[in-house]
């Protein structure tokens, strides 16, 4: 029976997760079979539903990094993932604090009532660590700080509503601008192709939104095949624009109808759901614009083909 390096590589971070072993012994399979050079990558997570991550999990590419173990065993020197990582507790703890030149990863929102406590990673000295004070401390060495998912980076749903935690994205907890990867999840090719620059001492382009402009930008509309189709009158109703039923592709500028989801096999509209925005500053509260009437819709204030406005104050 052969066995490939990789193959290999992955039965180790299998049986290491089953074995429960710790940060020490998993960076010690890192020093013996991973590229040592490889730049270290810190993943905290917050107020949100680990869909970013697990939309990461679904990665698959014709190039290496090839999958999902190739990002997470070969490409990327993970110091730490809350999903993904074998160890837990003190062990931890004791790992992130030897951490010296890393990209800090943060998904989620970052609840600060209740002085945070509403969020807490882990605990320190029998104190609880929020993540509030979690992502200040381990941002300010970072090399760069990049928000995956519409929660870090703008709030998203939780931030919505009444918000009791009082959830921030993470930039006006910082006081300073991140770099963003928007969507509820974002596309896993969205957060390589941030990531894997960065990784490689590359600087990444962003909009005034801090998206990386080589994946953001243009009106989704303009690259979606039923733009000219026909407008919806009601759901269930295939092949047909759906503007009208609250579709935001006039303010959403995503490359989901060209690059599509699930390697490539669907996406929202062509899947008869409206596009709800979800890598707007907005979302989910996205439902005032683009329809008939509203600032981004096609009646007074809006025809469609205008260019988008955002509203005062968006980030
Ligand atoms: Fe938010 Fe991430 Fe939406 Fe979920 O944790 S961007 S709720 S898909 O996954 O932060
Ligand atoms: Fe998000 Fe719209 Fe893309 Fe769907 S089509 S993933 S709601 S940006």
């Amino acid at each position: 029976m052969q066995i490939t390096r990789r193959s290999f590589l992955k039965y180790c971070t299998t049986a290491a997760a089953a074995l429960g072993l710790g940060p020490g012994e998993l960076a010690g399979l890192r020093r013996a079979l991973a590229n040592p050079t490889a730049p270290q990558v810190l993943w905290l997570q917050g107020s949100g539903c680990s869909g970013c991550s697990i939309s990461l999990l679904n990665y698959i590419s014709p190039t290496p990094p090839s999958d999902a173990a190739d990002v997470f065993i070969r490409s990327l020197n993970l110091l730490y993932h809350p999903t993904l990582s074998a160890g837990a507790g003190e062990a931890v703890v004791r790992a992130l604090r030897q951490a010296k030149d890393y990209f800090l990863v943060i998904e989620g929102g970052v609840p600060t009532a209740f002085e945070g406590h509403a969020c807490a990673p882990w605990s320190e000295a029998g104190r609880e660590v929020t993540f509030q004070a979690a992502v200040k401390e381990y941002a300010a060495p970072a090399r760069q700080v990049i928000c995956v998912g519409t929660c870090a980076a703008f709030g998203g749903v939780s931030a919505m509503g009444a918000n009791p935690a009082q959830t921030q994205k993470v930039s006006a907890i910082l006081g300073r601008k991140t770099i963003n990867v928007p969507g509820c999840p974002p596309h896993p090719n969205w957060i390589m192709a941030t990531l894997a620059p960065l990784l490689q001492g590359k600087t990444v382009a962003v909009d005034d939104l801090g998206r990386p402009t080589s994946i953001f930008g243009g009106e989704m509309c303009r690259r979606c095949s039923f733009h000219h189709a026909g407008e919806a009158r009601q759901y269930g109703v295939n092949g047909q624009c759906l503007q009208d039923l609250g579709c935001q592709g006039r303010s959403a500028d995503a490359p989901c109808p060209t690059m599509k989801w699930n390697q490539g096999v669907n996406w929202c509209v062509a899947a008869g759901a409206p596009c709800q925005g979800c890598v707007l500053p907005e979302y989910p509260n996205t439902s005032s614009r683009g329809r008939r009437g509203g600032p981004g819709g096609r009646g007074p204030g809006g025809p469609r083909g205008r260019s988008r406005q955002r509203p005062p104050g968006a980030q």
